[in-house]
């Protein structure tokens, strides 16, 4: 832990807030405010400035729909160097979307009820910001209602995603099998991210086509979900997403009991936290592979490869004894050898791991944070201060950035600063590794 290194963690995150309290996730690649950066982003500013990280949730909220969806961008601006856009968007097509806001209308993983708890672990003043909890919990149970009654067609609790950007995981290899069912047509758009970092660490040209098809059919059914879920192509389970579900979930539970009177809301809750680690342990636990995997509803079938997701549900402690002793073997094999940085997205072993390229294989900070508390949670202290400490090597010898190659972890000078530098959700978790004593 560097003295100076915390200081430039929190310029960075001052520099990338902007007028009317958000926090861009870095400059010109992301100039807008994104959900589940954005959880990081208040966990990572609760540190030394407690109002900047409730204003940056209030924000979240301010845009939430009227149905309880969550837009995984707000445009609260207007910048040009990024695609797609508001006007691509067209969140207005939706019955249910922001009249103050111009949003997306896709979601990305719902962090903010374990992010409300983390916080409130910290703080010295806990009557205060329960207080502030009070006034937000409400928005974040509506989300978790909206995820269990629209996205869990088969009441499983467990939630689907529609599209490859509500995983946060944009480009892995877990989707390849996906974009071989569709054949989207060779639309003419002018990409924006490939102007600001080294194009062969984004996703290709034709990668891109299959994201904007999804996009065109859910505002073709002008974002109804139930039309998504009979028509995408894409839907699926996520292992990782469903785990940040679950975990809020429990998170949720925590708070509203602190808070008293809201037994419904409990019970709720509970019944749904309980269907879906059971569903978590019977549908998407792999015991040929010791992992998680990811299961395509569209296709009836589970996606057998293991990714850096496939350990999360640590995070929600769904694995019981014999689960989580696997997941710290297949662990062990494939994501913590000596030669490389823990922990890749992908699978090392894999002929589709690619070190630099985005999250086909590159070190992410908050994955490895995730990864740190479901680990530390079942005492496997090895793997989590291995989690911690490689987080905190790579971010102190190369920087703020958005992900790092793991390879060849001997040769020190070996390039692994990835895509954008100065990346808020980098910067604020490595005040959290740093800072957080419980
Ligand atoms: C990346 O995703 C965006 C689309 O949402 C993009 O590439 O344009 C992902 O890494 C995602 O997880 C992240 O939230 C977002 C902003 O940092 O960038």
């Amino acid at each position: 832990m560097s003295k100076v290194l915390i200081e430039r963690a929190k310029k960075i995150l001052l520099k990338n807030n902007q007028e009317g309290g958000f926090t861009i996730p870095t400059e010109k690649l992301y100039p807008f405010q994104w959900m589940w950066d954005s959880g990081f982003i208040a966990l990572g500013f609760a540190h030394f400035d407690l109002e900047k990280a409730k204003t940056e949730i209030k924000n979240i909220f301010n845009a939430q729909w009227t149905n309880g969806f969550l837009p995984h961008i707000i445009f609260h601006t207007k910048a040009d160097t990024y695609f797609p856009g508001p006007d691509f968007f067209q969140s207005e097509l939706s019955e249910f979307s922001s009249k103050k806001h111009k949003t997306s209308g896709i979601t990305q993983p719902p962090v903010f009820g374990f992010v409300l708890e983390k916080i409130y672990q910290i703080v010295d003043d806990k009557k205060d910001f329960l207080k502030f909890i009070k006034s937000q919990i409400d928005k974040v149970y509506l989300n978790h209602v909206y995820f269990f009654e629209n996205r869990d067609i088969n009441n499983e609790g467990l939630a689907y995603i529609y599209h490859n950007w509500e995983s946060g995981t944009d480009n892995s290899p877990l989707w390849d099998s996906i974009w071989e069912t569709m054949n989207p047509p060779d639309y003419k758009f002018e990409r924006k991210d490939t102007d600001h970092v080294d194009s062969s660490q984004r996703p290709t040209k034709r990668e891109y086509d299959h994201y904007i098809y999804l996009l065109e059919i859910a505002k073709n059914y002008k974002y109804e979900d139930k039309k998504i879920a009979d028509f995408s192509p894409f839907l699926v389970q996520d292992p990782l997403f469903n785990s940040i579900l679950l975990k809020s979930n429990q998170s949720l539970i925590n708070l509203y009991s602190l808070i008293g009177g809201e037994e419904k809301k409990i019970e709720y809750l509970e019944n749904k936290l309980r269907m879906g680690i059971n569903s978590l342990n019977k549908k998407l636990y792999d015991s040929e592979l010791g992992a998680y995997v990811y299961y395509d509803l569209r296709n009836a079938k589970k996606l057998k490869l293991i990714s850096s997701s496939s350990f999360s549900p640590l995070f929600c402690e769904a694995p019981d004894e014999r689960i989580s002793n696997q997941l710290k073997k297949t662990f062990s094999q494939k994501f913590n050898s000596e030669d490389k940085y823990t922990c890749a997205s992908f699978d090392t072993s894999s002929e589709n791991f690619n070190p630099k390229k985005y999250w086909r294989g590159p070190v992410w900070i908050n994955l490895n944070w995730i990864l740190f508390h479901g680990f530390n949670g079942y005492g496997f202290f090895d793997i989590s201060e291995r989690l911690k400490k490689d987080s905190i090597d790579l971010i102190e010898n190369k920087g703020f950035y958005e992900y790092f190659d793991p390879s060849n972890k001997s040769d020190k000078n070996k390039e692994r600063a990835c895509g954008s530098k100065n990346f808020s959700w980098t910067a604020a978790l490595y005040l959290d590794f740093c800072l957080r004593k419980i």
